[in-house]
């Protein structure tokens, strides 16, 4: 073997020069704080003497609660990253008409390939998982999920993939395909290299980890429902979340298929998607979009869940028209399967194809308007209560009407041709994703965080946050529309006509309000855990709350529940405290079995981290290696019998019966008082 033999067999293809510094300031940027900021918090670790807690109490748990935080959290991580990328292209966009801008080309692909690759797999789809992961468990009265060990694979599957496209910002490049990396720009021949190889095993790791997460929720909705839970006694919240579980079963397979197949084209030289030798292009385009429509119905549905939460809770209502609720988000989980040609109108199927393809999407408005009309009749008459997540909620209604309205513009197969491509649709779907998913998801953080964490979060700068996304959302997107209108192209690095600048610029504003809007968001949390004697909420239902996840204290027990409730209605809690019952001593406890702590699910996780980085450099015995630990650790869990720890019935009784003393001696507060310091977690309705 020659000396170059050796580099390749040990390093494959990386090599100094695929490290910083870049030769270019921003990029060398992005990588500067990529490494810093890990950093730091190993260092701050390390100082506070904090690396056995983390370990013992957060990384190797297995409580359904513990890993839904901390799918937050990267969520959080991402979507600060997400942030950054979309003002620096709004920035190069509003600088380079008739110039150059702050990026080049290459670097501006670059930005939009990440940003929608982080928002959608890295930022969203983590958020409304450790949302869902949180909540259902605890409105359907249940101790955990049915497969606490799968679920924190999951959790560790998707850090690796997040972990990818953070190594990306560091070792060598990331695609400049896009987040749907289409072929055949996606094919060695047009990208070679290994920024194509970050996206595919990404989002591959992070397609299966969703995949895994959606058959536990399913499953457990359908095991663990406590006695008397029928399915339409349970919370909207569950049944989007179950809706979303059965979308992820079935929509994640394709792309992961896709992600595969691409990976045997660029790979081993296959041509399932190259004209030469028989391929073709299109059997990506169906089955990413076989994934990529559902998708975004796995991205919304959670928070139409959490819309319908906020809504009847702080307008003191019942949810108007429960079982129209239900059938329309399974009619729009069945239908959102029969539409994905929409995404490729232009491709070359027959005007009848394009035309049924049109009407089945124009068909999903109906249902979403049943749910519209329900949510504005639960605020009809209701006794409104303006927090700050019940204002995003009425932002939401009005752009989300907005956007559905530019969907079926967008529906029409000769509309469509004319702005396909525009930064109308870009305009069009950021107007979903942004107050849909993103503002759900900000609202069901603060509505849930008191029941996580025990305090509820400051309101002035909940209600600032909501000025400045509310605000930025409508100055950065409004203007897309118009420019798409004008011709003005999406993922488009320079424009020379100087009529887009002033509404680029606009836009521009916009996302600066949008970054002040994330601050808040820091600001709000900083604040509040300073604040957080004077905020506590212990008790447990700071909102009046009336589905069984506010009938725990804040934040809930290991095993969620003493004794598990017997559900009589739809808002078990409130019928518990019209009766008086909800505070009641239960006749007996008993054991409760929980989940052991293991380290096996990190251990998966780190493992495929390192199989996928080695397959971008083809670092071959570095992905064999990696790839054999994944499952040798897995084997090695199956032989493990010792799986579960039983806490005694007298430790359950001793602290269930402590938080029933200080809950009947709270002083109940009116619900309208609820921002005032005395609201310790027992709101009521006094009149
Ligand atoms: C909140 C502030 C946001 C801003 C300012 C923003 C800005 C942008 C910009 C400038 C682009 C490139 C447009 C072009 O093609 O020229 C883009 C693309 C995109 N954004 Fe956002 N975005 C935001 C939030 C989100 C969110 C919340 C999501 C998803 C949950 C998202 C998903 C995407 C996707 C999928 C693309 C397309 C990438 C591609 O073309 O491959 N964005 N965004
Ligand atoms: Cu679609």
């Amino acid at each position: 073997m020659t000396g170059h033999d050796w580099i390749y067999w040990l390093f494959g293809t990386l090599r100094w020069s695929d490290f910083p510094p870049k030769g270019d300031l921003i990029a060398d940027c992005a990588a500067g704080i990529a490494i810093a900021a890990p950093l730091a918090v190993v260092v701050l670790l390390t100082v506070k003497h904090r690396w056995r807690w983390l370990w013992e109490e957060w990384l190797t748990s297995l409580d359904h609660k513990r890993i839904g935080i901390m799918y937050t959290v990267i969520a959080f991580v991402m979507l600060a990253r997400a942030l950054i990328e979309a003002g620096l292209m709004r920035m190069q966009q509003a600088l380079a008409v008739n110039a150059d801008g702050v990026v080049s080309p290459e670097h501006f692909a670059q930005l939009f390939s990440t940003h929608g690759t982080a928002m959608i797999f890295f930022t969203a789809m983590p958020f409304l998982t450790g949302v869902i992961n949180y909540v259902m468990p605890l409105q359907i009265g249940a101790r955990d999920l049915t497969f606490p060990f799968l679920n924190a694979v999951g959790l560790w599957l998707t850090a690796a993939g997040a972990g990818i496209v953070m190594a990306s910002l560091v070792v060598g490049k990331f695609a400049i395909g896009g987040w749907s990396a289409y072929p055949p720009f996606t094919e060695t021949p047009f990208s070679p290299g290994e920024g194509v190889d970050y996206w595919i095993w990404a989002v591959s790791l992070a397609s299966v980890g969703s995949m895994l997460s959606g058959i536990n929720f399913a499953v457990t909705i359908y095991k663990e429902r406590a006695p008397g839970m029928q399915l339409f006694r349970m919370p909207l919240f569950c049944w989007c979340a179950l809706c979303t579980a059965i979308l992820m079963i079935f929509a994640m397979p394709p792309l992961t298929v896709a992600t595969g197949l691409l990976a045997l084209d660029r790979y081993a030289g296959f041509h399932f998607f190259t004209n030469d030798l028989g391929g073709n292009m299109m059997a990506y385009a169906n089955m990413f979009w076989l994934f990529g429509h559902p998708e975004v119905y796995i991205l919304v549905l959670p928070a139409f869940g959490i819309w319908s939460e906020v809504i009847s809770t702080f307008s003191g209502k019942r949810l108007y028209g429960y079982p129209s609720m239900v059938f329309a988000v399974m009619c729009i989980a069945v239908l959102s399967f029969t539409v994905w040609l929409h995404h490729f109108f232009t491709m070359g199927q027959s005007a009848s194809v394009n035309a049924a393809f049109g009407i089945a999407t124009m068909l999903i408005g109906i249902p979403t308007g049943v749910k519209v009309y329900d949510w504005l009749l639960t605020m009809y008459r209701g006794r409104i209560r303006l927090t700050a997540p019940m204002l995003f909620a009425i932002t939401f209604i009005a752009c989300f009407v907005i956007g559905g309205l530019s969907g079926i513009i967008l529906a029409n197969p000769p509309v469509d041709f004319a702005v396909h491509n525009s930064l109308f649709l870009v305009a069009h779907f950021h107007n979903m994703l942004v107050p849909g998913t993103l503002f759900g998801l900000l609202a069901g953080y603060m509505f849930w965080f008191p029941k996580v964490f025990g305090f509820r979060l400051d309101e002035r700068w909940g209600r600032i946050a909501w000025v400045c996304w509310s605000g930025g959302f409508l100055a950065a997107f409004m203007p897309l529309y118009i420019l798409g209108l004008m011709g003005a192209t999406r993922r488009t690095a320079q424009f020379y006509r100087a009529e887009y600048e002033p509404f680029l610029l606009f836009a521009w504003a916009g996302a600066w309000l949008i970054a002040f809007g994330f601050v808040a968001l820091l600001v709000q949390l900083w604040l509040s855990v300073k604040r957080r004697d004077e905020l506590a909420a212990p008790i447990g239902d700071p909102w009046d709350g009336h589905s069984l996840e506010w009938w725990t204290p804040s934040p809930p027990p290991e095993y969620n529940f003493a004794v598990l409730p017997k559900v009589v209605d739809t808002e078990t809690f409130t019928v518990m405290k019209r009766q008086e019952s909800a505070y009641r001593s239960p006749d007996s406890y008993e054991d409760i079995e929980v989940p052991r702590n293991t380290g096996i699910p990190v251990i998966i996780g780190a493992a495929a981290c390192v199989c996928a980085f080695a397959l971008v450099w083809h670092i071959w015995w570095a992905a064999v290696a990696g790839f054999a630990a994944a499952w040798g650790a897995l084997i090695v869990r199956s032989f493990d019998t010792d799986q579960m720890r039983t806490i005694p019935a007298a430790d359950v009784r001793r602290q269930h019966e402590a938080w029933l003393t200080r809950a009947r001696a709270a002083t109940p507060i009116d619900r309208f008082a609820e921002l005032e310091p005395a609201n310790r977690g027992r709101a009521v309705a006094t009149q």
